[in-house]
């Protein structure tokens, strides 16, 4: 596995170029968050977007919880993106028939395609949800610029989950066919060991973004489990997601100071630097 290199090293070997951009925004800011901004107006997004900006490398928006979307949502989004430098990740788990998928993410009143760097999806439907959504990610231009990239949910924090065992080497099995779109996993640990049926490919370098992180909690009512940046990290985890415990603290902007430090640290010392 490659979790032993710094994201300096990463970004300058990788083969996908939105994997690159990922890992040079991470060392620029020495900022391996995620914030996952689960809030329900278009004002409070921005208004967190601006704030924590600096601190994060990724800001994860599930956009369909907002209750007043609309094109200036995505205006100021892109704005700070770009103020910030940081990436989108529309967290939208898609989970349908190729066809299907491929409206979801391009059409509809979200339009998705348009502004999300990255996205997620299961592969519970098989391998024909990342063909079509590979498909609608490379034909087009995008107005705010156009690599795309996609991240396989291979495991879910919740409990009970039933994203284990095979559907897990499932979605090693899918990755390593699309390296060209698939960045890597949401998982809570690096999959690289998991048994696949599919060799991995020299050089093979998969991202691994781990949710279900936070520092003043155990876990939430509704099944959600969580664990500190340091475990995360310690598993393999590249970037954090963190949602309740940077933007319900508080002080935001202190939590996401704090967290951005804590895995900071963590990654150097796994790096050894
Ligand atoms: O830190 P929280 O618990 O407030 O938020 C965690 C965020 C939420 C979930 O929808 C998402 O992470 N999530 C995911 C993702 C990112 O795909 C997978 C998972 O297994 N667990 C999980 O919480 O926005």
């Amino acid at each position: 596995s490659k979790s032993q290199l710094t994201y300096g090293a990463r970004a300058q070997s990788h083969p996908n170029p939105l994997a690159r951009k990922l890992f040079q925004v991470a060392e620029e800011k020495k900022s391996n968050v995620t914030v996952s901004a689960d809030v329900t107006t278009t004002k409070e997004l921005l208004d967190l977007a601006d704030r924590l900006g600096p601190y994060i490398a990724v800001i994860k928006t599930h956009i369909d919880i907002l209750s007043d979307f609309s094109q200036a949502t995505i205006d100021g989004l892109n704005a700070l993106a770009q103020k910030h430098n940081f990436l989108i990740f529309e967290d939208r788990k898609f989970i349908d028939i190729g066809n299907t998928v491929q409206k979801q993410y391009h059409n509809g009143t979200l339009r998705i395609s348009e502004w999300a760097h990255i996205i997620n999806c299961s592969v519970l439907p098989g391998e024909g949800i990342v063909e079509a959504l590979a498909q609608t990610a490379q034909s087009t231009d995008f107005p705010y610029g156009s690599e795309r990239g996609l991240l396989i949910l291979a495991e879910m924090t919740s409990k009970g989950s039933l994203a284990t065992g095979t559907y897990t080497s499932a979605s090693v099995d899918i990755a390593r066919k699309y390296p060209s779109f698939v960045l890597g996993f949401v998982s809570t640990r690096s999959l690289g060991e998991v048994e696949s049926t599919e060799a991995p490919a020299q050089g093979e370098d998969f991202v691994v973004f781990t949710t279900g992180v936070n520092l003043s909690s155990k876990g939430d009512k509704l099944g959600q489990q969580y664990q500190t940046p340091q475990s995360a990290i310690g598993r393999g985890a590249d970037f954090i997601i963190s949602g309740r415990g940077i933007y319900a603290a508080a002080d935001p902007v202190e939590a996401a100071k704090q967290y951005q430090q804590q895995g900071w640290e963590a990654y150097l010392a796994r790096v050894g630097a």
